[in-house]
């Protein structure tokens, strides 16, 4: 029966010792200390010994028993501190490790533009107005001096969606909003950007979709030389003192007088070039005084109120502020193009 411990103690020491993970070890545990045993098996044997041996095998059961579970603890206290390490190694974080860099986006260099151009007129005590992409005829077209026969209305080639109702063609229809509102009473000093739509054929100056922002005055004793002025300031603090303007006269239906304001070409500096189609010039803006009868029909008596407006496309202004060479570039998304407009804060 001695024996019989022995060999068993020696059988669950060298079993620990080849466990290799909790769940082994938590099998010998059962195998060799549970009661149904191999030790508890030799135990049930002891009725057969002397009185004087049975304390005897009884306390080196006690031992075998004790030896074992002992080793048990150590070896799981040895696996539990194993896992604990391993868990530790592979969670390990390398801080030498270079960070990943986290893509910021940037302004749309359109958007840029327009901010700049919205300081520059708010800081000449110009309010910013908005209107509807989608317009009545009334607005974009009757109410600016062009009823439905006129032969202008060719020029801004539309898109309509019902006889009465398009996209808008240009910013201008906001100047008849904006003065209706205003119920006859100057003075209204306003800009008004915004998307506008004409059936024009792409090319590296044109866009079916582009932008454009809207300029109007109107207040008692506004003259020309206020309109020549305002845009002169405008393009010098826009493009540089260098940069070289001239106003064209021109014909627009709700001016009169109207003049076309070019800017000298970026990429040439005037000698023409393909973006400037060999004229040396970039027309940037329509303008003028506002014709009287766009006065009236907006509630203003034009012999008490003159005014001045303009309509700027912001595409144009933006291509000879930063030299791109086709307006294409600003609506085909290519990161390449957008990331050079990144302000570094
Ligand atoms: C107008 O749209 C007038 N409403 C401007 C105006 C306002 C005149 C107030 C008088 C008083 P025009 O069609 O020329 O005018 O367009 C104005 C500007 O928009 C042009 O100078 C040009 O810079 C830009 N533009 C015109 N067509 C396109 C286009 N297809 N793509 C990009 N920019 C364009
Ligand atoms: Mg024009």
């Amino acid at each position: 029966m001695q024996e019989r411990l022995k060999e068993l103690q020696q059988e669950a020491l060298e079993a620990i010792q080849k466990a290799t993970d909790l769940k082994a070890l938590n099998e010998i545990r059962v195998s060799y200390l549970g009661k149904k045993g191999p030790i508890t098996e030799v135990l049930k044997g002891m009725g057969k010994l002397s009185a004087e041996e049975r304390p005897k095998m009884g306390a080196l059961a006690n031992e075998v028993r004790d030896i074992i579970s002992a080793n048990i603890e150590e070896k799981q206290q040895g696996l539990e501190a194993a896992a604990v390490e391993a868990q530790l190694a592979s969670e390990t974080i390398d801080v030498t490790l270079p960070g990943r860099p986290i893509q910021t986006g940037n302004h749309h260099p359109l958007t840029r533009i327009v901010e700049e151009i919205e300081d520059l007129f708010i800081g000449m005590g110009y309010t910013v107005a908005e209107g509807p992409e989608v317009e009545q005829d009334y607005y974009n077209f009757e109410a600016l001096n062009l009823p439905k026969s006129h032969p202008a209305r060719d020029a801004q080639d539309s898109f309509y969606i019902t006889d009465e109702v398009l996209l808008r063609t240009q910013t201008s229809p906001v100047q008849a909003r904006t003065m209706e509102k205003h119920d006859g009473k100057g003075p209204v000093k306003i800009i008004c950007p915004g998307k506008v739509y004409r059936r024009d054929s792409d090319d590296a100056t044109h866009s079916h979709q582009f932008m454009q922002i809207e300029g109007l005055v109107v207040a008692e004793n506004i003259r020309m030389s206020d309109l020549k002025g305002t845009l002169e300031l405008f393009a010098k603090k826009l493009f540089g003192e260098d940069r070289e303007i001239r106003l064209r006269p021109s014909f627009f239906p709700f001016t009169e007088p109207s003049v076309e304001v070019d800017v000298s070409c970026f990429k040439c500096g005037g000698h023409g070039c393909n973006i400037c189609k060999q004229t040396g010039w970039i027309e940037v803006l329509g303008s003028g005084m506002v014709h009287p009868n766009v006065l009236e029909m907006s509630g203003f008596d034009s012999k008490k109120y003159s005014g001045f407006a303009f309509g700027m496309g912001v595409e144009r202004i933006a291509m000879l502020k930063y030299g791109i060479d086709d307006i294409r570039h600003f609506y085909t998304n290519d990161v390449r193009f957008l990331k050079q407009f990144q302000v570094k804060e």
